[in-house]
């Protein structure tokens, strides 16, 4: 008989083909949205899961499911996953890294250009049809060529936005991170490491692609939004809940930072209703790794992964990205 697993979300019906040639795949082409008391049913004698962000797999979702093995999240964010509670109680878990880098990279640069071009707020204003004269200061913005770009949160997105601001618009980087990266990594994206307080300080433009945790919860809040320039820029395409979006919106409108641009929200798919009245901020529902190839790698990708973990394929065992595996070994 062959293990039953469950992909929580629909996803490319092929990818959910290869799935089949190892498992009893329960899937969900309707793309329901499960509560957690339907995610614990659907889990009920499954070994595996096809996870995506929207999924939260805590103590009582896997303490309901003692069978489970492997939690496998088509995303490189996890945190919609207790690694903790999972290496715990022995199940693996593992995330899509590096296959969403660049085009998550470019989505990033895209979002920080139009929020400081002013590309979505000037649409608005043409489709509303009050076009009706050029005038010289109309949906003037900030450069972005030649502007001090700072990032926080220099994983391999935040060095893919370096290098395109650093070597495509000639700007000056500045980071601030967890640790200082290598010197050959900061010299491949001609960045410099500087406190969080600098960052703040000097950035024209601000991207956040720090990972949520606990630690970087409203890593951006009122006392931060107060330290940047008034004509700065924010990008957010981490996680809602890096940046505290009440105070961000307040922050918006009373134009004590020019715009800013989110592709993720605090309780997304809902938003703050604050940010919907505020004309500065340019906003997109979590499209930042949304390219037909990028999502068919990064599901063909955890479709390997969920396949080695439960001891099928070539890698058999061991699955190409794992998030906890040294944490079951020990
Ligand atoms: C996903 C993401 O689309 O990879 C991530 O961490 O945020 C996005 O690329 C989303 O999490 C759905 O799983």
């Amino acid at each position: 008989m062959k293990p039953a697993v469950l992909v929580s979300r629909a996803v490319f019906p092929d990818i959910v083909d290869r799935l089949r040639a190892h498992f009893d795949v329960e899937d969900n082409p309707q793309d329901r949205v499960f509560t957690k008391a339907e995610l614990i049913q659907r889990l009920a004698g499954k070994q595996g899961v096809f996870a995506t962000g929207s999924e939260r797999f805590d103590a009582e979702v896997l303490d309901a499911n003692p069978q489970l093995k492997a939690v496998c999240n088509m995303a490189v964010g996890y945190n919609n996953i207790d690694v903790d509670a999972c290496s715990a109680r022995g199940v693996l878990c593992t995330n899509t890294p590096d296959v969403l880098t660049e085009t998550t990279a470019d989505f990033g640069f895209a979002l920080m250009m139009a929020t400081a071009r002013r590309i979505t707020e000037s649409e608005h204003f043409l489709r509303r049809g009050e076009w009706k004269k050029w005038s010289y200061d109309m949906f003037t913005g900030g450069d972005v060529h030649g502007a001090t770009l700072g990032i926080l949160g220099m994983g391999r997105i935040g060095q893919g936005i370096a290098r395109r601001g650093a070597l495509g618009f000639g700007m000056k980087v500045i980071y601030h991170n967890r640790s200082r990266l290598a010197p050959d990594i900061e010299a491949g994206c001609r960045a410099s490491y500087v406190s969080k307080e600098a960052l703040l300080r000097d950035a024209d433009h601000l991207v956040i692609v720090v990972p949520y945790s606990a630690a970087s919860h409203h890593a951006i809040g009122a006392p931060e939004l107060a330290q940047m320039k008034r004509s700065a820029t924010l990008t957010n395409i981490a996680r809602g809940g890096v940046v505290d979006d009440a105070a961000l919106a307040q922050a918006l409108a009373e134009r004590r930072i020019a715009a800013a641009g989110l592709d993720v929200f605090e309780g997304e798919p809902a938003l703050n209703p604050a940010l919907l009245t505020v004309p500065n901020v340019v906003l997109t529902p979590h499209i930042a790794s949304a390219t037909i190839a990028t999502r068919r790698a990064m599901a063909n990708l955890a479709a390997d992964n969920l396949i080695a973990a439960l001891g099928f394929g070539p890698q058999a065992g061991h699955p190409p990205t794992p998030i906890n595996a040294a944490a079951l070994k020990g």
